[in-house]
């Protein structure tokens, strides 16, 4: 069996497959908000961060993955598993001074992670893709090339705020002693798979290229890049490793303490979009997926590893060779539940209120749909705007609220989109939100593709079992066909009548948007 661990925004999640019978053997998951309220996080960030900083805290993701692991060994035979791989949260990093080393390699299977662990954090807290504190160190590494776009040509972005190269910047100019003190600093993925190998593990090329600091079509390093982020950094830097190569065995921690085999071999950790990406069953170029988890994001494999050059979106690597092209956008889940809480509806009455929308009303009123600050387009948004009558503008009627934001959301998607005239031939919805009927709908209309959801909901998680079987040398095709299986009957075909509404409704968000960006 295959375990594959998925360090999310808000929860830690783990699935057992079994490829020899195409089953999900067990799956468990902690919320970090839930299930550990003491760290006073409850969608697993440190709210009220000053100066656009978005942190968390690594001591409660420790104490997760011990939580975790407790109730896994309840649901699965723990010692039959022979790989583990992973996934997390992308462009999070965590620092630890020399001590890191030495600590994981003596772990007392006795003692809990969080307390033996957490003294080597040479920062008390961990920056996450949320954080935007970053515009002075981006704007300072764009300017340390002739070219803006030399970053973006060689990483596959431009300098972008929640990336880990300015944020590492950031750190070094704010905390001089404390970066000094740093000996390892890890994305949040290779940071779980070091604490369950016992030894630093590598960073892979999908989460890796996050960072403004991967020398892309290479895979290695960029040492301009480093250099222009902060000095010495070559030396705190794990390796680049494929996420599908085993780079060691299970700590003697987790044997001893949870009934893993000695021999269990840990896989590489990627991001949580290229796991996705796996799991989904979307590693060859054709289809899209959208994940509509705390961020929602748009993507989808490609040919080589060339970027866009109009900076919007992303290339990252592909666990399963090749790239991928990827677009985020902040204002997802958290925008969705702002407007749940303002009209006090639960989430079954916000799907009923979104199926209940008129046709006739599609695309009429308008949604920015942004609370708080946007990724795409990049723009600091405090609250939605709204164009429509004065009931609407008052925030009246549920049903039209509701419209409005989901169809916003997706316009936007499609406006940012590959190409926003061409649309897909079908579209793989995933993410926590992707459960929801109205929403899965409306993305269907305002996408004019057909929309489908897979057998297994925790794709992240799925794709890093998935991810661990690769590793000991399962073909991806034998995997995706026991476990990537779209929902029998869910398929959601675009309403055609819709697709001039759209189209002009597109037109007119286009308008709204370069009004307030
Ligand atoms: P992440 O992986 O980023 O931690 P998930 O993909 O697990 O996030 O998605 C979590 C989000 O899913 C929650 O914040 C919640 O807003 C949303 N969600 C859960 N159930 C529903 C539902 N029935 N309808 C809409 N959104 C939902
Ligand atoms: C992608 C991004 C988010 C995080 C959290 O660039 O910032 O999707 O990976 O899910």
């Amino acid at each position: 069996m295959f375990l594959g661990i998925d360090a999310s925004t808000q929860s830690l999640s783990a699935i057992v497959i079994d490829p020899s019978t195409g089953t999900v053997a067990a799956r468990e998951s902690v919320n970090f908000g839930a299930d550990l309220p003491e760290f006073d996080a409850p969608h697993g960030f440190i709210p009220g961060g000053a100066d656009g900083e978005v942190h968390a805290d690594p001591r409660m993701w420790l104490k997760a993955l011990d939580l975790l692991m407790d109730r896994l060994r309840g649901a699965a035979d723990l010692g039959k598993i022979r790989v583990i791989a992973g996934d997390g949260q992308q462009h999070g990093s965590v620092y630890l001074d020399e001590t890191f080393d030495g600590r994981l390699a003596g772990l007392d299977p006795s003692r809990d992670l969080a307390g033996q662990l957490s003294p080597a954090l040479s920062r008390a807290t961990s920056p996450i893709w949320m954080d935007h504190s970053t515009g002075d160190e981006c704007a300072e590494i764009t300017a340390s090339f002739d070219d803006p776009l030399e970053v973006l040509r060689r990483t596959g972005s431009v300098v972008t705020e929640r990336f880990t190269g300015p944020q590492i910047r950031r750190f070094f100019k704010t905390d001089p002693e404390g970066y000094a003190r740093t000996r390892h600093i890890h994305l949040v993925s290779s940071f779980f798979a070091s604490v369950l190998a016992g030894r630093s593990a590598p960073v892979d090329p999908g989460d890796g290229s996050g960072m403004n600091l991967l020398n892309l079509a290479r895979g290695t390093w960029d040492t301009d890049l480093l250099a222009h982020a902060a000095p010495e950094l070559a030396a705190k830097l794990p390796s680049v490793e494929p996420a599908t190569h085993i780079h060691g065995v299970i700590s003697p921690y987790f044997s001893g303490r949870y009934g893993f085999a000695e021999d269990c071999r840990i896989a590489g950790f990627t991001g949580d979009n290229p796991a996705s990406l796996v799991g989904m069953g979307a590693s060859t170029p054709g289809n899209v997926v959208i994940s509509l988890g705390t961020s929602d994001t748009w993507f989808s494999a490609c040919e080589g590893v060339a970027s866009r050059m109009d900076g919007i979106g992303h290339i990252f690597g592909n666990p399963c060779g090749g790239g991928m092209a990827l677009v985020c956008f902040a204002n997802g889940s958290l925008a969705r539940e702002a407007l749940r809480d303002e009209l006090g509806v639960d989430w079954d009455a916000f799907e009923d209120e979104a199926l209940a929308a008129t046709r006739d009303r599609a695309g009429r009123e308008l949604m920015l749909p942004f609370y708080g600050p946007e990724i795409t387009p990049l723009a600091k948004f405090s609250g939605p705007v709204r164009q429509g009558d004065a009931a609407f503008m008052a925030g009246e009627n549920p049903p039209l609220q509701i419209r409005a934001l989901l169809e916003g959301q997706f316009l936007n998607m499609r406006l940012h989109s590959a190409d926003p005239d061409s649309p897909p031939s079908r579209i793989r919805l995933t993410g926590g939100a992707s459960r929801n009927n109205g929403i899965a709908r409306i993305a269907a209309d305002v996408l004019q593709a057909p929309v489908e959801r897979l057998e297994s909901p925790d794709s992240a998680a799925l794709g890093s079992a998935m991810i661990a079987a690769l590793a000991a040398g399962h073909p991806v095709g034998e995997l995706e066909e026991a476990f990537c299986r779209p929902v029998a009957g869910s398929r959601i075909e675009p309403d055609t009548a819709l697709a001039m509404t759209y189209r002009d409704a597109l037109t007119r968000f286009d308008a709204l948007l370069r009004k307030h960006v």
